[in-house]
């Protein structure tokens, strides 16, 4: 018997009879997460490949009684609603909302389920209404595309201006209560080829991307989308990540789309999403994204070859950068932490330690990242940078435009699935990835990444990867190596004299990286922030 349990969420939702939509793509959607689906029907479809013929909601007291009959026995920590048919329905789905959240922490996402997309409406305004006033205040995330947002706003003209932009919309429908909201633009038009959709959550807001996968086989997309980041969601991941995976898994679904009847056949849900690294998505920093930019697949360059980062050390002085550089290390990073009031003296001091870090690189033909200060690093000849996403967000379009302009080399802090998608647009020379292990260097919220993370982190990131975080032997420093990372950071496990440290650590590294076998890539990542609504799942990617 296999004792490891499948975090279970509920899809009350429709059938289709055609085999495409409603709780059908909710079905392979969970299979594909590796989490157990329980398929509460809340309306019936009379439907195959070209038309709705039929739409009949169940009785309220019928869907009653399937929750009733699945609280005790197989409590949701997730549950997804697609087509509910009706007011009645929506208020039997409510009331077991805040039933179960009375015992335990449970999410919600809503997908509101408004119009088949052939063209069948769903809803009529009493259903709507009471989506506004009963669901969207107990929602953790909403997925609508952008037809439904607009409907769900009450605005008249879903395609004219009125309705405004995406993330315009999602403000309002957060201003209804949704704590986060996905507003899917597989239907709206492409931006360069891009499909791009709007996330606002509490931690992070900007476009997902993908290219567009060109099929007719794409029912069930909505359902397909909206069930995965309710699975993402009872693995324990943030709706932020969620986001992301449910962008990944439906964009591997319409791949995999095929013909079944005469008209659009079913989008396809299945394992393996989040092994390849064409799907994982790009996240905008803002509104206002160059996605001219993008380059969402690397493009191999021959004359500047992906340097190996190798030993990668962090120290605050230059008289540190010498002695590490001395001792063979070939890539620094200065850090100087701005102190709470910088004065004339501490800039002046600062600039000098930049301009000496600068030239003991060069003189050794090594790498010298300087963190944070870009502006006068560049002023003081330094060809490459560390930011944090914090400062990145900091800097806003027009800073972040003049960064990339500058033509500094960019290493960029991540420490999950979005802050990589996000990092991705900045086509920058690295992405760390940390923590690997618990830190005291730095108080963050972020749980261990572990080398199960640190080695999908490197399968998908497509650039090369830093181990960063909590690397205090070389034993560490091996098996880091073996996860696939490019570099690997030494901070205080280079103690007080780097001479002695580095050769040894050096070695670890080498030993990692000709180890005959690399660490296994986890199917899926786990969770890396609590998440907020209290969901504990149990995400091992095994
Ligand atoms: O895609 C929305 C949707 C949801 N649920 C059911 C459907 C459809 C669209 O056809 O049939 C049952």
């Amino acid at each position: 018997m296999n004792v490891s349990r499948r975090p279970i969420i509920w899809s009350i939702a429709g059938t289709d009879s055609g085999g495409g939509a409603g709780l059908s793509a909710d079905q392979r959607a969970a299979d594909a997460f590796g989490v157990h689906l329980c398929p509460v029907v809340a309306a019936v479809t009379a439907q195959n490949s070209q038309a709705v013929t039929q739409v009949q909601a169940v009785s309220p007291a019928l869907l009653e009684a399937q929750l009733a009959a699945l609280a005790d026995d197989l409590p949701p920590l997730v549950i997804k609603t697609g087509l509910l048919g009706g007011a009645e329905q929506v208020a039997v789905v409510a009331r077991w909302v805040d039933r179960l959240r009375a015992r335990g922490p449970l999410a919600l996402v809503v997908d509101p389920v408004l119009g088949a997309s052939t063209g069948a409406s769903f809803a009529d305004n009493e259903a709507l209404a009471a989506y506004r006033r009963e669901l969207l205040p107990r929602a953790t995330l909403i997925t609508p595309n952008r037809a439904e947002a607009a409907r769900l706003l009450g605005l008249s003209d879903p395609s004219g201006a009125e309705a405004g932009d995406m993330p315009a919309l999602a403000r309002q429908l957060q201003g209804l209560g949704a704590e986060s909201v996905c507003i899917t633009g597989g239907d709206s038009a492409d931006h360069q080829g891009l499909v791009l959709d709007w996330l606002a959550t509490p931690q992070a807001a900007g476009w997902l991307a993908l290219p567009r996968v060109e099929t007719p086989h794409s029912h069930g997309t909505g359902c397909t989308f909206a069930s995965s980041a309710a699975a993402a969601l009872a693995l324990g991941f943030v709706p932020t990540d969620a986001g992301v995976l449910a962008k990944m898994a439906t964009t591997q679904a319409l791949q995999f789309g095929y013909a079944a009847g005469q008209g659009r056949g079913p989008v396809a849900a299945a394992a393996g999403f989040a092994n390849r690294p064409g799907l994982l998505p790009a996240l905008s920093w803002g509104e206002r994204a160059d996605f001219s930019r993008w380059r969402l697949t690397p493009v191999p360059d021959a004359t500047a070859p992906q340097p190996d980062l190798g030993l990668y050390a962090i120290v605050d002085s230059a008289t540190r950068v010498v002695q590490v550089l001395q001792a063979g290390v070939r890539t620094v990073q200065l850090r100087i932490k701005t102190p709470t009031l910088p004065d004339a003296a501490w800039q002046t001091e600062l600039a000098e330690e930049i301009r000496q870090s600068v030239a003991a690189a060069e003189a050794h033909g090594a790498r010298l990242f300087v963190n944070d200060h870009w502006r006068l690093a560049r002023e003081l000849g330094a060809t490459a940078v560390h930011l944090g996403q914090e400062d990145l967000q900091a800097l806003g379009e027009a800073g972040r435009a003049e960064l990339l302009a500058t033509g500094l080399q960019l290493g960029i802090s991540s420490h999950s699935l979005w802050e990589l998608a996000r990092a991705r647009t900045l086509a920058p020379a690295y992405v760390a990835c940390g923590p690997v292990w618990p830190t005291q260097t730095k108080d963050m919220p972020w749980r261990p990444q572990g080398l199960d993370n640190l080695a999908w982190w490197c399968a998908m990131a497509g650039v090369p990867v830093l181990a960063i975080g909590g690397i205090l032997s070389g034993e560490q420093m091996a098996l880091a190596a073996r996860s696939g990372a490019s570099g690997v950071c030494a901070v205080r496990v280079l103690g007080d004299d780097p001479a002695v440290t580095v050769p040894a650590l050096q070695q670890a590294l080498d030993v990692g990286r000709s180890a005959a076998q690399r660490l296994r890539v986890p199917a899926l990542p786990h969770p890396s922030l609590a998440s907020l609504h209290g969901v504990q799942g149990n995400a091992t990617g095994k």
